[in-house]
């Protein structure tokens, strides 16, 4: 095992880092921005560097700045948390040219899906069902339409080095497609560097469902269910939930060994997910496989009771996955909501600032992931996530109650938060039936589709 590591991440997430170490017995630096200086995991962990000033270009996103930091204090190995460098495979090479280990994917699985359309190739050949689509990069606007008048209207544009969401376009008809096509073009060049896309029927109606895997060294992997992350916002999820609602056991058993073929396909190694669409007659279709820790691993890890960062950390340092398919079993229901610092009544504007006034939930069934604390200051150089409110109950209609009477109990003020939003989506009929789409949130609340407009 290791004897110590960095966390080369901030907020919330380096703290969850840090508490697992401290349970294994490993000593931790923690790295930080300037803007950063009077944070909890500055505080909690055994050292702290310095690593730039507060835009993430130049710290947390520097990887000299990192590694510098981690060959002075010695590490024996870096996790990246979610974001930031967590899925970047020059990181991992060059951690790795320093002999220092990357806890997560392999640098082969990462070389084996570089990118979204190589993913849905690669999966496809695995065996895995994927929406019909171009199968290819797509070169110009003529050869768009001919493959969406293929495979029919409406269709989504994909950039290929695109993920959760972003460089995606929906188009209901030729005009539309070829205008989209290219300024998702330039959308695409200009954030990701290349103008790759491809193209794939849209599903308007479907759950968006996540399977947890963990793989180890010596080619076991295993599956822990599905999240639904239906509940989307611009693709920033808002809530969460296991077991998904649109799930039985067989069909869960079904889109989980098909999960497992896929990450086997690829040599997958450390905690990964799997994305599905979920259409209404059962049929699942490979989003995307994400190379990292997710936001929302605590629902998983208290359904299922096993502690993925726990295991990220010791399969790195080689440790064998000692639990097979028949011991990983479900224990009642979780959902989360993320309380982001945005103003629901105008139009989610980013909403930072002193917090005043703090008072987190507890009691029966509360697990609270967050690195805020009266006195804070919430930066704008960063995500807007303040807290994850993790519920529990023994099935899905006890953990709403629980995570109701915890969100009454939420106090963050004086600054904007979603938590009104998010109580609405709780007491919304469709929800409570577990009838929650991809298009939930743009339908009950008149969002308007931003990949529409
Ligand atoms: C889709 C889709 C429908 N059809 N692809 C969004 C995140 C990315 N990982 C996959 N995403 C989607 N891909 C096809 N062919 C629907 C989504 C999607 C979504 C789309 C619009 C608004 C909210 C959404 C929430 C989850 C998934």
């Amino acid at each position: 095992m290791f004897s110590k590591i960095l966390i080369a991440n901030r907020g919330e997430i380096a703290l969850r880092v840090i508490r697992a170490c401290k349970e294994l017995g490993i000593k931790t630096v923690a790295v930080y921005s300037e803007a950063d200086r009077d944070s909890l995991h500055v505080r909690f962990a055994d050292e702290a560097v310095c690593i730039g000033p507060a835009a993430s270009s130049n710290s947390y996103l520097n990887i000299p700045a990192i590694i510098s930091a981690a060959e002075i204090t010695d590490v024996e190995a870096i996790h990246p948390g979610y974001g930031f460098l967590s899925e970047n495979t020059h990181f991992a090479e060059v951690c790795e040219s320093c002999q220092i280990t990357f806890i997560g994917a392999s640098s082969e699985s990462m070389k084996l899906l570089p990118d979204k359309m190589t993913a849905r190739e690669t999966m496809r050949k695995a065996g895995l069902n994927v929406v019909s689509g171009s199968n290819n990069l797509v070169k110009g606007k003529d050869e768009a339409v001919k493959i969406a008048r293929r495979i029919k209207y409406p269709v989504m544009i994909k950039a290929s080095l695109g993920g959760g969401g972003r460089g995606m376009r929906i188009a209901h008809n030729d005009v539309r497609l070829i205008s989209s096509f290219m300024t998702a073009q330039a959308e695409a060049e200009a954030a990701f560097g290349s103008p790759d896309i491809y193209i794939e029927k849209y599903i308007t109606k479907a759950h968006h469902i996540e399977f947890q895997l963990l793989g180890d060294n010596y080619g076991h992997i295993i599956h822990l269910g599905e999240r639904d992350c239906s509940i989307q916002r611009r693709h920033q999820k808002l809530l969460e939930e296991t077991p998904s609602p649109a799930l039985d056991g067989r069909l869960r058993k079904k889109i989980g060994e098909a999960a497992v073929r896929g990450a086997k396909a690829v040599n997958y190694r450390g905690a990964g997910t799997m994305e599905f669409l979920l259409d209404e007659d059962g049929t699942f279709y490979f989003m995307e496989l994400n190379k990292r820790i997710q936001v929302e691993h605590p629902v998983t890890e208290i359904v299922y009771g096993i502690d993925l960062i726990k295991w990220q950390i010791k399969i790195a340092a080689g440790e064998k996955l000692n639990i097979g398919q028949d011991d990983v079993v479900a224990n009642g229901a979780s959902i989360e909501c993320r309380i982001n610092a945005e103003d629901p009544d105008n139009n989610f504007m980013p909403n930072p600032g002193k917090i005043e006034t703090l008072n987190l939930p507890a009691g029966p069934g509360i697990r609270v992931d967050t690195h805020i604390y009266q006195g804070y200051t919430v930066s704008p150089y960063y995500d807007s996530m303040l807290a994850k409110i993790i519920a529990r109950g023994c099935d899905r209609d006890e953990a709403i109650k629980v995570m109701k009477r915890a969100l009454d109990e939420l106090i963050i003020e004086p600054i904007k938060t979603t938590i009104s939003l998010q109580r609405n989506i709780l007491e919304n009929r469709l929800f409570l039936d577990g009838e929650v789409f991809t298009n939930f949130l743009d339908n009950i609340y008149k969002i308007k589709a931003d990949l529409e407009e």
